[in-house]
């Protein structure tokens, strides 16, 4: 252990100790007797005094001008790109999905800095005439104060750029307590930030447990906005933690996303999309593909191509160039996945390939899996109705589009969905009546890009998007404003003028 790095906390602007004393390894999913480094296991007094300090800075950020802000955004984004590979072979060391997939993840972190240092000299609101003379009105933003980011494993940079990137380019300053699974590509993050020159307490890094960082960072009455991605059992506790006294919350969180195939869809192409929608990030994306709904009329030759294709996809460490599908994340992710496997067995649906762990040769340290196809799947079967997070597709058969787009819509969730089709009529057709808050046509249910709404419908979301404009409204709150130059008393709605 001693020539394992330990790495530390951030806060007001130094990389320092958990008042806790306590540390917690990061081990590569792929092969678990591989340390990456010792964290933190920080506790309560150590969110205290990150809020403390990101209170303290708040008072400063907030008047620096917005453009002036976004000139640091846009350093990170400069900064990110020249070291985006050394990055992304962490990443994938440490969460496990394979190269290409990390090398997007920082790209897309990229992107969105970019994207959101543009805002600095937008963040665009209304002027509007008045109804009485001398008189004259607008809206701008103000930013909130202290914001919580509770971050998930599966995009270690993107979802937290997407949240810190609008919070401080609308003026807030930030707490960001990342999954357990990923504190170093947090780290990374922070790094930068720091070297871009964010000032001292405006990012402040915890990390640690959910019970031990989390809920103190979410209960706190100094937090005004707790931005969370990550479980819908978690998301809950989220929003009640935040309702007696009303603070903001926004809330990303579970999917159960569908590829419609209808029977004129290009089967090549919806088998290329079904298998990088189900079986990339290992299924693990809020977004994944994990329904297929095929029209009857094409079942049988989607079905066959689909299976093939999947027996055929390459598992293993994601750094090594070939392999295609990567690790789960841990042990306990990996069970639930055997879990559903086997109620989908005895649900009575049809196991056509997968189904099981790989522990030989290469696969003996780490928490690999088969991608899995289940064929017949029944709508209302668990597999076709809960969220796995795994390399877990339900093929789900139905006899036309409006009864695809039913079957799409009756989940708890609402996050992403497709259709593959040749004809305008359907693709219109499903894309107003499937209540989602993305989709894609002609494209799996996977791919969002920064500068377009990010977010879902039902239990995915409690009404916000993150990314594209979007986001300003989760870091920001309007202000109305009316500038009375007449030099008397006016009264709206009463004085009513005739000439
Ligand atoms: C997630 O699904 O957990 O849209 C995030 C995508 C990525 C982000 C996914 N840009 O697939």
């Amino acid at each position: 252990m001693t020539d394992t790095r330990v790495f530390h906390n951030f806060i007001n602007g130094e990389w320092v100790e958990a008042k806790s004393n306590k540390t917690f390894e990061n081990r590569n999913p792929a092969d678990t007797r591989e340390v990456l480094g010792v964290f933190q296991k920080s506790c309560e007094e150590d969110v205290k005094l990150a809020i403390g300090s990101a209170k303290e800075a708040y008072k400063k950020w907030r008047l620096v001008p917005a453009p002036k802000r976004a000139e640091i955004i846009f350093r990170v984004a400069e900064i990110l790109a020249k070291k985006k590979e050394n990055f992304a072979r962490q990443m994938t060391a440490e969460m496990g999905k394979i190269l290409k997939e990390t090398r997007g993840d920082i790209q897309e972190a990229i992107d969105m800095s970019y994207y959101m240092a543009g805002e600095g000299r937008r963040q665009f609101g209304q002027t509007t005439p008045s109804e009485l003379p001398d008189k004259f009105m607008m809206s701008v933003r103000q930013p909130l104060g202290v914001c919580a980011m509770i971050t998930p494993w599966n995009f270690p940079m993107a979802i937290p750029s997407w949240k810190l990137m609008p919070a401080l380019v609308c003026g807030n300053t930030v707490v960001f307590k990342p999954a357990t699974d990923t504190p170093l590509s947090a780290v990374n993050l922070v790094r930068v930030c720091d070297e871009a020159g964010v000032p001292e307490g405006v990012i402040n890094l915890v990390t640690g447990s959910g019970s031990g960082v989390g809920e103190p960072l979410m209960r706190s009455e100094d937090v005004k906005v707790v931005s969370f991605t990550g479980s819908t059992f978690v998301g809950r506790k989220v929003s009640q933690a935040c309702a007696p006294d009303f603070r903001h919350v926004h809330l990303e969180m579970g999917g159960k996303n569908a590829i419609m195939v209808a029977d004129d869809a290009n089967l090549e192409l919806a088998v290329e999309g079904a298998l990088w929608g189900g079986f990339g990030t290992t299924g693990q994306r809020c977004t994944a593909t994990s329904r297929v709904i095929v029209d009857k009329k094409v079942l049988k030759e989607f079905t066959q191509k689909f299976v093939n294709r999947a027996k055929a996809l390459k598992i293993g460490n994601g750094l090594d160039p070939d392999v295609e599908m990567g690790p789960s994340i841990n042990e306990a992710q990996l069970d639930t996945v055997m879990k559903y496997v086997k109620i989908g067995i005895e649900e009575g649906a049809e196991l056509l390939c997968g189904g099981k762990r790989l522990t030989s040769g290469p696969y003996q340290f780490g928490f690999f899996h088969e991608p899995t196809i289940f064929g017949n799947v029944d709508p209302q079967m668990r597999i076709a109705q809960e969220e796995i997070f795994g390399p877990v597709v339900s093929v789900i058969p139905c006899d036309s589009l409006e009864q695809a787009i039913e079957i799409c819509n009756g989940t708890i969730y609402g996050l992403s969905a497709s259709i593959y089709t040749s004809s305008v009529k359907k693709a219109f057709t499903a894309m107003r009546d499937t209540y989602t808050g993305i989709f894609y046509v002609n494209a799996p249910t996977i791919g969002a890009e920064v500068h377009l709404p990010f977010g879902g419908t039902n239990q995915t979301g409690n009404g916000h998007r993150e990314a594209g404009i979007a986001a300003l409204d989760v870091f920001s709150e309007w202000k109305a404003i009316y500038i009375d130059f007449s030099e008397k008393l006016q009264k709206a709605q009463i004085d009513q003028i005739l000439e």
